[in-house]
């Protein structure tokens, strides 16, 4: 049988509602808008995902921690560009029980202004620097665009979001760098490609020096910013007026940054690995690596069978590979290939009366739907070889994909018509806010901003003819 990536591409939407729902991942039926809910099989792959992510993080040097929901509305208020671009999608508490409360609550939106009031009785001198927390929470932002399950939700629960506090601005610029390493690692494990571009000043986190960001495309040809890095300098600790004790005895203001991931990164990983049959899930994140299914058509070859498969179960289990056997009785072979194929099992093992015969299994990847047969005694071997070339191919995969819709253009007529056929385009940009809005205006999609390791450019800005500064990159986006 072939993979086939018809109605992927061509309805990406409606291939992604119905995917995360029939296969189990996401349940989206909530009476709340922007709201919804991680059932068993989903919460499984969120936790591999977020272990990879936890691993990473803590390897450098980050502590997980944990704040409060809820941020008193004068800490909100402390850092003014923060609050004005939040303010319009803050959900209040305002009443505890029948009482009004004397000073509303805010469901946090993110975390900066609940962080910075306990950093300032935390750190004291230059000894507790640099101090690196994470935590993953749910956040709450209500949401002007329209809402996509997983994409662009209200209440996010995915929310991991790392705050560090550093002595120098050019300390805090080695943070950031070592925050982009992190990502790019994290993102290279579960294969999703990424373009990394220093957004534009007109859409930087609210109280932010800078913002770079990570965008991967999605099937529909519209990018999706995955995670986001912040050098907030030193906006928020002067907002709060956090300070610490150097060396020679000074007060100086800390210098902060942070940076977030959510949900939408298994949303990447479902929309950019899958296929018309459903969940395409990399080996290392898979709830289950391997499924089982025994074949067989009487009594005697049951037996035989079953046999077969709980020695195979057994000792892929005892080596650690999350497997499972598909015992349904009511329920043909066919039907249980297609149920697995849905939920996105890497490897399928099937043994039915002649493997058993000739001491072998028959082995199915999910990615290719290739098949072959391999003797007992190299399963495991075999297993974990299979795994790491699905884990691989659908990098590579990925990476030629979003490669080939990276393009060039040198006028606004070009970029049109590439930005309609769901691409990424670079066009020669002076530098200027005015210009970049008017390009997003006139070709209806969104500024990404600009390589953060570019190189020299040549030619005029596309917009104003003026002389070029950058490269500047525009999408169609969520
Ligand atoms: C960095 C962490 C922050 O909030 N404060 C703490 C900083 N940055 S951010 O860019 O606003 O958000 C971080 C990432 O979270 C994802 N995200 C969302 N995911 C799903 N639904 C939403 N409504 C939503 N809003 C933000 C994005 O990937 C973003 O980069
Ligand atoms: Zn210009």
């Amino acid at each position: 049988m072939k993979v086939s990536r018809e109605r992927w591409s061509r309805d990406f939407r409606g291939w992604f509602r119905e995917v995360i729902f029939n296969s189990g991942v996401y349940e989206y039926r909530y009476p709340i808008k922007g709201v919804g809910i991680w059932p068993p099989y989903g919460m499984k792959l969120r936790r591999y995902v977020l272990n990879i992510l936890k691993r990473l993080l803590e390897e450098r040097g980050h502590e997980e921690v944990l704040f409060p929901t809820l941020i008193p509305e004068e800490y909100l208020r402390k850092e003014s560009e923060h609050i004005r671009s939040f303010e319009k999608e803050i959900f209040w508490v305002t009443r505890g029980g029948k009482e009004a409360l004397k000073e509303r609550l805010a469901l946090r939106p993110t975390s900066e202004t609940a962080i910075m009031p306990i950093l300032k009785l935390w750190v004291k001198s230059h000894a507790d620097l640099p101090l690196r927390i994470y935590q993953i929470v749910n956040i709450f932002r209500s949401e002007t665009k329209a809402t996509h399950p997983l994409i662009r939700l209200r209440e996010v629960t995915t929310f991991k979001e790392a705050h560090t506090v550093h002595a120098t601005f050019e300390e805090a610029e080695r943070q950031v760098s070592e925050a982009v390493r992190i990502y790019c690692k994290f993102f290279d494990e579960l294969g999703i490609p990424y373009l990394i571009s220093r957004r534009p000043n007109w859409d930087k986190f609210a109280g932010a020096l800078y913002t770079l960001a990570f965008d991967t495309l999605l099937p529909d040809g519209r990018t999706l910013q995955i995670g986001t890095v912040h050098n907030l300098g030193q906006n928020f600790s002067k907002a709060f007026d956090v300070t610490y004790l150097t060396p020679e005895g000074k007060h100086e203001y800390i210098y902060t940054t942070s940076y977030g991931i959510s949900e939408r990164v298994i949303a990447a990983l479902i929309g950019i690995h899958g296929d018309d049959h459903g969940l395409v899930l990399p080996p290392n994140v898979a709830p289950i690596q391997v499924v089982i299914i025994p074949i067989y058509y009487n009594e005697e070859e049951r037996r035989a069978v079953v046999k077969e498969v709980e020695g195979v179960e057994g000792e892929l289990k005892r080596n650690g590979i999350r497997v499972y056997v598909d015992k349904r009785e009511d329920v043909t072979p066919g039907e249980k290939f297609y149920y697995w194929e849905l939920k996105g099992v890497p490897l399928r093992v099937e043994i039915g009366p002649k493997d058993v015969k000739e001491g072998k299994v028959t082995l199915v990847r999910r990615d290719t739907l290739e098949k072959w047969s391999v003797s007992k005694e190299v399963l495991l071997i075999e297993v974990r070889k299979a795994f790491s070339v699905i884990q691989r191919d659908l990098r590579e995969r990925a990476w030629k994909w979003f490669r080939e819709r990276i393009v060039r253009a040198s006028d606004l007529e070009k970029a049109l018509k590439f930005i309609n056929e769901g691409k990424i385009v670079e066009m020669p940009w002076c530098g200027r806010g005015e210009c970049g809005l008017k390009i997003e205006e006139k070709l209806s999609c969104k500024v990404l901003g600009v390589d953060i390791s570019q190189g020299k450019v040549s030619g005029k800005c596309v917009l104003c003819n003026n002389e070029a500064k950058y490269y500047v990159r525009i999408a169609k986006s969520y």
